[in-house]
């Protein structure tokens, strides 16, 4: 039998079974391990799935992607048919500065390629397959973007994160429009980006 070797002054180093005394663990012991990791997966389990389905970084990036882009090429319209780049002389409901009138919502008359104000892009609605500013297709299964495009009052509430729709939509025409596009991710997530354009 194999006998440990003891220098002068030193002590035997008692074995992980001898540290207790008469040995081991307790029953009781035992029974506190076991609840205690039981509630620890009960914290942690649920928060692990919360982390695993939501957290996908690059899901929501392309998402932000996808909608930045689409509002960076409305923003970079004209504010109305009628105005020039960087707003003109328009009359509304807010101001008369010129002899012509703002004009409805939506296209007018134009298909895509040729939107060149930021109200033509209202309804615009991709999902899966999608068409960049240069008018090239491309495809991004699972996902959906949309905007609205609506006047709004200048002279009510400010937008918020917990007030998206800020001040008051307005049905006829002001000197504000508030741009929003709506992007779904195949995560069952969606968000919204919203800009406002003003004619200066
Ligand atoms: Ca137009
Ligand atoms: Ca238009």
């Amino acid at each position: 039998m194999r006998k440990e070797k003891i220098l002068p002054g030193t002590k035997p180093h008692p074995s992980p079974l001898e540290s207790h005394g008469s040995g081991g663990f307790s029953l009781l012991e035992l029974v506190m391990t076991i609840i205690i990791l039981s509630f620890l997966s009960l914290i942690l389990i649920p928060l692990l799935q919360s982390i695993s389905k939501g957290g996908d970084p690059v899901i929501r990036a392309r998402g932000v992607a996808l909608g930045q882009a689409l509002m960076d090429e409305i923003m970079n319209k004209k504010w109305d048919e009628a105005t020039p780049m960087g707003g003109g002389p328009l009359n509304t409901t807010e101001s008369v500065r010129g002899s012509v009138a703002a004009g409805a919502i939506g296209a007018e008359g134009e298909i895509r390629p040729d939107y060149d104000d930021v109200d033509d892009y209202d309804t615009l609605d991709e999902q899966d397959n999608f068409v960049d500013q240069d008018n090239t297709p491309f495809s991004l299964k699972g996902y959906r973007r949309r905007v609205t495009v609506t006047y709004i009052a200048s002279n009510t509430a400010n937008i918020t994160a917990g007030n998206p729709v800020g001040s008051k939509l307005a049905a006829a025409a002001t000197d504000t429009k508030r741009v929003a596009v709506r992007v779904d991710m195949p995560n069952g997530e969606n968000f919204s980006l919203v800009s406002l354009k003003c004619n200066f």
